[in-house]
């Protein structure tokens, strides 16, 4: 596509958004998000807002909201602003050259220039992303419980709301038993699966295949954030596939992973892997040799899931994905309409230019607790 881009300004801020209900994954609980959004200008003066996915604390990946709004300010920003580029995919390249790590803080802008061209170009973020799904099967995320009926309550609450998958969030000491009473509660057909953020080692290999007995759709990053090796072990001693999520950190991550048989199946998160140049390229090379992949989700607001279900709406996003309606996460969301489930499909903003939601700035402007302009002036 013919385009040119360039970003005159970032506006960084950060918000508080209370969570409806606590979320525990095994490293760490969440009650209120603290989300760093961003409001990038072109020269023309067209805008976009994104969302950077980092967390509060380092305990999914090494970034932070406040290293990441750090990493902007000094290095991504000066990067950018200013300089005239051909389209987000070569904005992505400059941000990679002689520049180690941060992938969420790159993320956030690399999202918001794919944003930013979609409104330019007046088309959709899902139809500038070459999407081709109307309606994307949603799951929920359901956090580590406190004990088995919780769990069970739970999953059959979701159920009944429709979701097409639930992912359970699972723990040394609140695993097999947990699962087992999930199982119970959906039944044997409902589509389950658990995911353990790193929670394991090699060592509990034999523990961990007696999930085999629950027919789990998959197993997701039992072991250590970075590992491919020792998953592929883990893989040839379990029947239930593996899923990886925090191992796979960009495209070479994802070869390795199939050459070695780390697992048959990768949760895309673009934030995770630096933007959506690189979500794509995973998901082609997934497509290439039939491997499944579907988007994840770090509790994002109403921006960030514009993002994800555009990435969604691409052909092989084949299983449901962590992109559940507003109202399970927020009391109201700081976007207008709220993102919304029907039949536990999300559908895709395809009809209007950019993200396909309008942005509540009144509801921002209330949250924010910090606010910073990096120009090139
Ligand atoms: O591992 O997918 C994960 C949330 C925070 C950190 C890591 C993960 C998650 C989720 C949330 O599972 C999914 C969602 O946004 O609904
Ligand atoms: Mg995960």
């Amino acid at each position: 596509m013919f385009e040119t881009l360039v970003v005159e300004r970032i506006t960084l801020r950060e918000i508080r958004l209370p969570l409806l209900e606590a979320f525990s994954i095994s490293s760490g609980t969440t009650d209120t998000r603290r989300i760093c959004l961003l409001e990038l200008t072109d020269a023309d003066g067209t805008t976009t807002w994104a969302e950077c996915t980092a967390a509060e604390f380092p305990n999914y990946s090494p970034e932070t909201v406040d290293t990441a709004w750090l990493a902007i300010r000094e290095w991504v920003a000066h990067r950018v602003l200013g300089r005239r580029f051909k389209g987000p995919d070569e904005l992505h390249r400059v941000l990679e050259r002689d520049f180690r790590g941060h992938p969420m803080a790159k993320a956030a802008v690399e999202m918001g220039a794919w944003g930013l061209s979609a409104q330019r170009l007046g088309v959709s973020l899902a139809e500038r992303l070459g999407g081709t799904r109307e309606k994307i099967a949603t799951g929920i995320s359901l956090g580590v419980q406190s004990d088995p009926d919780a769990l069970a309550q739970a999953a059959q609450e979701a159920m009944a709301r429709g979701y097409r998958k639930i992912k359970c969030k699972i723990a040394p000491g609140a695993d097999v038993d947990f699962v087992a009473a999930a199982r119970e509660a959906v039944g044997p057909d409902a589509p389950l699966m658990a995911d353990a953020n790193s929670a394991y080692t090699l060592d509990d290999a034999e523990h961990l295949a007696q999930l085999d007995e629950f027919g789990l759709l998959m197993i997701e990053q039992p072991l250590a954030n970075d590992d491919l090796v020792r998953h592929a072990s883990l893989q040839k001693r379990l029947r239930t596939p593996i899923c990886l999520d925090e191992s796979i950190t960009g495209v070479d991550r994802a070869e390795d992973m199939l050459a070695l048989g780390s697992g048959r199946i990768i949760n895309i998160k673009p934030g995770r892997v630096g933007g959506l140049t690189v979500a794509m390229a995973i998901h082609d090379l997934c497509a290439a040799r039939d491997v499944p992949v579907w988007c994840g989700g770090m509790l994002e607001s109403g921006i960030g899931r514009a993002y994800n279900v555009a990435l969604a709406s691409l052909p092989n996003f084949k299983l449901p994905g962590d992109l559940s309606p507003s109202a399970r996460y927020w009391a109201s969301d700081i976007v207008v309409p709220e993102w919304t489930m029907d039949d536990g499909m999300v559908t895709v903003p395809r009809h209007s230019p950019g993200l396909g939601i309008e942005v509540d700035a009144n509801r921002i402007d209330d949250l924010t607790v910090r606010q910073e302009t990096v120009g090139t002036g």
